[in-house]
């Protein structure tokens, strides 16, 4: 494991004691555009307290972020460095203190994930990566499932800012549910992600995910063997919102649910 990998991870933890204080004082809670689409006064502290802290890991990155005007990908973004971090994934989980909600920070190059770092607070679950170099979880390798779809369980997810989109995503559940041993949702796609990398479920499938929901957590899954695709199948742009299809070792994209880019196309807000 580098230098900087552990830096990241230091700075992760560091962002996990801020939120790991933050019960008992004011969330001030905010909604953001959308139905249920909620940020605190935590998420944007945590968000600028960790450019702060990457850019003395990495001076020349570039940061992406879901809070505080930083969440377009904007040109010249696929060169060099480029820091993509969701301060808190889950923020409904954080506010309502439910398990998991994380800290994720990926970090690009030329366009292309190097490290993703994924922190649990609550547990205490550190889930890294580099290119190249596998997946750890607390410093341990991990690896992706090898079990078919139908002994595996999977995990899906439906932000709650469209009623519609979470209409037609249940047609989608509704397969899995048929195909493998149930299916669950944990409202952090991050963790999701590292939950498919360590071998705990099949894989995970939602229709719009911002990169700062699956930058990290997708390279640590294509590390541990696992695949990222959108729900047509085709690899991910790493640039944007994007649905996201991740399985692990023992599914196929295409056979785990040959119809998700049909119930993709039936949504406006793709
Ligand atoms: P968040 O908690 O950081 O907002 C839940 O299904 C997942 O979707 C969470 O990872 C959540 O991240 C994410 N999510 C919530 N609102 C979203 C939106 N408007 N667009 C894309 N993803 C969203
Ligand atoms: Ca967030």
């Amino acid at each position: 494991m580098t230098d900087m990998i552990q830096q990241i991870e230091q700075a992760a933890r560091e962002a996990g004691e801020i939120i790991r204080s933050a019960h008992g004082s004011d969330l001030q809670i905010e909604n953001k555009e959308g139905r249920v689409n909620f940020v605190t006064v935590y998420d944007k502290r945590v968000q600028e307290f960790l450019v702060e802290r990457l850019r003395g890991i990495v001076p020349d990155a570039g940061f992406l972020g879901e809070e505080n005007g930083l969440d377009l990908f904007r040109p010249g973004d696929e060169e060099g460095w480029l820091f993509v971090i969701d301060p808190i994934d889950g923020t409904t989980n954080f506010i309502h203190n439910m398990h998991p909600y994380v800290t994720s920070i990926g970090l690009m190059k030329d366009g292309v994930p190097y490290a993703g770092v994924v922190y649990a607070p609550v547990t205490d679950q550190m889930f890294s990566a580099e290119r190249g170099q596998g997946a750890y979880e607390n410093g341990r390798r991990i690896y992706s499932s090898n079990a078919p779809l139908a002994d595996s369980i999977m995990l899906t997810g439906s932000a709650g800012f469209s009623m519609e989109a979470f209409r037609i995503a249940q047609n989608v559940t509704a397969e899995f549910q048929s195909r493998c041993q149930g299916v669950r949702t944990t409202g952090s796609a991050e963790y999701n992600l590292c939950m498919a990398a360590s071998g705990r479920c099949g894989g995970y499938f939602e229709m719009r995910l911002g990169l700062w929901d699956y930058a990290a957590g997708g390279l640590i899954l294509e590390e541990a063997g696992g695949r990222m695709t959108d729900y047509y199948g085709r690899p991910l742009s790493w640039r944007g919102p994007s649905s996201v299809a991740a399985v692990s070792a023992g599914i196929a994209a295409e056979d785990a649910l040959p119809d998700t880019g049909f119930w993709l196309d039936q949504w406006n807000g793709r």
